[in-house]
């Protein structure tokens, strides 16, 4: 059970590691040292709970979620960590009187960028809340030496810095060879007669193996003195270089094992949602997957199981279909392994594995080539054919003489291997993240399945978690929100329903508005540092921060700030509200039109901000290296929740509920989980606008979309397209910008030009933003509209999410300590 905090014992303990850690006195230790030293001295009470906790699950024996996911976005681990714990205010209040600051330490420690985007974030809120709720749970995943690439903006231009965040180590995690396994890759298949069973028994020969070793990193349940892990994975060589290798002339496959192991867990793949094909990709899923699933079942055996039983005391989420080669690798060692038949095997493993769906954008849907798939994982490519031939054989009975429903449904087709397919086939749940995206699920990307297995099929909305993106992120109004309401928002945020009373309320609306001011003082304090530009706090801060993406649109939104420009600039004297436009957006590596978008705000911001004559109404900041750190800050300072996805694209989007917990109205289409953002709030307490997913989906279907009527029609949209190719933003170079250009018109109607609808929008959005406008000059009416996001936030919890998850597919057992 939770023990006291002891003050006198914790700085003595800080003390105590800055010693031994560095040789060193508190007062010669850097920041970066007293950030260790803390650490440690917080893991001490991790460790206690950890093994407690651990010692409850053997007894308890209760059913375990294996959340397999490519990418844990976790951000920072010692601010959060001491909030779970509950030990917060106390360790700061101890660090003060040895004249530290709890929060420059904070600053020092690294993020933890094992993840891209939304997906990866959405993993590490999942485990946040799974240790808060009380369930046995797993995160597995690879412990990449290198994250998500660190952003640096040179002449505007993004260039890609290695993250080498293990540089000084990581306090908080454990490494665990005693839990070390064995993956192969390549060889060959080798069959044997077993006269005993009078069974064919399949024998990897002539492989490469690595060591995974796995280092356990803790997740801390909020209050409740449970700390569950999250397991990453490492590659090792398995044999060193040892002489009698050479003598047996093994020196190369040596080398290449090295290799091999070297190369695995290099890097996290920067490109979200693209799909490229890359042979060490493939290497990197299937090298996690096999450990996970053999450390599962390790577990299982351990506890004593049937092993013809296993779904009943474990259940694997595969986080997109990045992990789907574990249901071929469950059916891999259930059968050579541990001797289940075929229809043994497929039962365990079709009431094991679950499926989610994040995306209907093609380009991510994985398809590895037949050649590529069976030479790296011939066994478990062997396995994959049977599973689609008997797939086949059940489409053919259900379709008796339809060639194209096995076109389009089986899972090796056309020389690919469909991992989709391949996660539906085996999954006993199919789950998409917001209900809309669910919707088009069903009735467009895989109506197909949907209508053969129409039982697989289920939504589960996203949810972030209130304890980083409020309690940590947004400390002042989180003390507020409890001194209104009390504190139980922090376990069950469907209590902050009851900051409506306060709607009204003049005393604590002007409150709650001072509250955002002095955190805009706060984001425009680290723009000034890290951009040198001044924005002022009482400009409107209006922010798009998430993966520079086509569809996300982040050039509907720099184009309307160009339109905006140029209207200021033509009337001096119109009424106009200061705002400030705020971009933060990372883009993959080789994504040309992602990095030109970039450069084009970075001008744009250069033009408006240097421009004395407007007066300083416009600003345009783009902030460098927006990570899971900043975002919290940032969601804390906004006014508005630019979430302007063409309709249909953003299966959910988890932003927009970061910011509308921290009181930032959308402004957006009716995309992803917006739609149960504006059903939750009401849309007089939105700006919605744009074509419908309706409307998008038709005009990609039927055709008849064409911009160039756009472009000849409305001279405002006009009149910024020329800006890109006239040189106005770019010193005369009228090439700069001609892709972006070319890329929303085409001299013919073509389905190629804008296919993501910008200038269909244009002027809905423009509106939008004058609605903005408006309300937001109406003191009273805007704090209202943000405090009632606020209390309206409580679906978007990822607390829900996750006893959605639990009642609805995992059935799992709730431990209590
Ligand atoms: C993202 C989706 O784009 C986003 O809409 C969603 O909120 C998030 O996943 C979490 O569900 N990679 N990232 C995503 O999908 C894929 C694939």
């Amino acid at each position: 059970m939770k023990k006291k905090f002891d003050k006198k014992k914790f700085i003595a303990e800080v003390k105590d590691n800055v010693k031994t850690l560095y040789r060193k006195n508190l007062d010669e230790a850097t920041q970066e040292q007293i950030f260790q030293a803390v650490s440690y001295a917080a893991k001490d009470t991790i460790i206690d709970n950890w093994l407690e906790t651990q010692e409850q699950y053997e007894k308890q024996n209760p059913k375990i979620v294996y959340y397999m996911s490519m990418e844990f976005l976790m951000g920072r681990a010692l601010g959060n960590n001491l909030i779970n714990l509950c030990e917060y205010d106390e360790v700061k209040e101890a660090l003060e009187e040895i004249g530290l600051d709890l929060n420059v330490i904070e600053d020092q420690e690294p993020d933890a960028a094992l993840g891209n985007g939304g997906l990866g974030r959405l993993a590490a809120c999942f485990l946040d809340s799974l240790a808060t709720l009380g369930y046995d749970s797993y995160g597995c995943g690879i412990r990449y030496r290198y994250g998500m690439f660190k952003q640096k903006i040179e002449n505007g231009y993004q260039i890609e810095v290695p993250d080498n965040w293990l540089k000084n180590g990581n306090p908080f995690e454990l490494r665990r060879p005693e839990y070390a396994k064995e993956v192969k890759f390549g060889g060959h298949v080798h069959v044997e007669y077993d006269p005993k069973t009078k069974e064919n028994k399949f024998i990897q020969r002539d492989y490469q193996s690595v060591r995974a070793v796995p280092y356990d990193i803790p997740i801390i349940g909020y209050g409740n003195g449970i700390v569950n892990t999250l397991r990453v994975w490492d590659a090792e060589a398995v044999s060193d270089f040892q002489l009698d290798s050479f003598n047996k002339g093994d020196y190369m496959k040596a080398v290449e094992e090295q290799n091999l192991a070297r190369n695995i867990v290099e890097v996290l793949y920067p490109a979200d949602e693209h799909y490229a094909g890359k042979e060490l990709r493939l290497k990197q899923q299937y090298f996690f997957v096999s450990a996970s699933v053999q450390a599962a079942i390790a577990k299982f055996k351990s506890r004593g199981g049937d092993i013809r039983k296993f779904y009943e005391k474990a259940t694997f989420q595969l986080n997109d279909t990045h992990p789907t080669v574990a249901v071929a690798e469950l059916m891999r060692i259930l059968i050579d392994e541990e001797g289940l038949g075929w229809d043994e095997a497929w039962e365990v493993t079709t009431k094991t594995c679950a499926y989610t769906n994040h995306t209907i954008m093609a380009e991510a849907l994985e398809k590895w080539p037949i050649e590529l798939f069976s030479r790296l994982l011939p066994r478990v490519y062997q396995i994959v054919e049977e599973i689609n031939r008997r797939f086949v054989e059940e489409i053919k009975a259900k379709y008796p003489g339809n060639q194209e429903k096995i076109r389009k449904m089986a899972i090796i087709y056309d020389g690919q291997v469909k991992m989709a397919h391949l996660a539906i086939a085996a999954g006993y749940s199919v789950n998409g993240v917001a209900a809309l995206h669910t919707e088009i699920l069903k009735n467009q990307e895989l109506k197909d399945f949907y209508e053969m297995m129409p039982e697989k099929f289920n939504n589960k909305t996203n949810g972030i978690t209130q304890r980083r993106f409020l309690l940590h992120g947004n400390p002042l109004l989180a003390k507020w929100v409890t001194e209104h309401i009390g504190d139980e928002w922090v376990t069950d945020l469907s209590k902050i329903s009851k900051l409506k009373l306060f709607a009204d309320d003049k005393k604590a609306q002007q409150e709650f508005m001072n509250i955002k001011y002095q955190n805009k003082v706060r984001l425009a304090k680290y723009i000034k540092e890290h951009n040198g530009i001044d924005v002022d706090p009482r400009s409107i801060f209006d922010v798009q921060v998430k993966r520079l993406h086509e569809y996300k649109r982040q050039l509907l939104n720099i184009l309307h700030v160009m339109h905006l420009y140029n209207t200021i600039k033509d009337h001096p004297e119109m009424k106009f509200y200061p705002r400030t436009f705020i971009f933060g957006a990372k883009a993959a590596a080789g994504y040309r039109r992602a990095k030109q978008t970039i450069k084009l705000i970075n001008t744009v911001a250069d033009v408006i901000n240097n421009d004395a004559s407007i007066g300083g109404k416009l600003k345009v900041v783009f902030i460098e290296d927006y990570r899971v750190s900043n975002a919290e800050m940032i969601f804390a300072a906004a006014d508005v929740s630019e979430q302007i996805s063409t309709a249909s694209k953003e299966a959910s989007g988890t932003g927009n509920m970061k910011f509308m917990l921290n009181g930032a109205p959308t402004l957006g289409t009716m995309d992803g989980a917006n739609v149960e953002i504006v059903q939750e709030v009401g849309e007089e307490n939105a700006f919605i606008f744009g074509l419908s997913s309706d409307e998008v989906i038709n005009y990609e279907k039927n055709g008849g979309y064409c911009p160039m009527d756009y472009f000849n029609n409305d001279q405002d949209i006009r009149r910024v397209l020329m800006q890109l190719i006239n040189g106005e933003y770019s010193g005369n170079d009228s090439e700069m910008f001609r892709d972006l250009y070319n890329s929303l018109l085409n001299t013919q109607c073509s389905d190629k030009a804008d296919t993501y609808f910008i200038l269909a929008d244009f002027k809905s959005y423009a509106e939008a933003q004058k609605k903005v406008e408006e309300a937001y000059r109406d003191e009273a009416r805007w704090a209202k509209m943000a405090m009632l996001n606020v209390a309206c936030s409580g679906k978007f919890t990822s607390d829900r999410t996750i006893q959605e998850y639990v009642d609805e597919i995992w059935k799992l057992d709730k431990v209590t300590l």
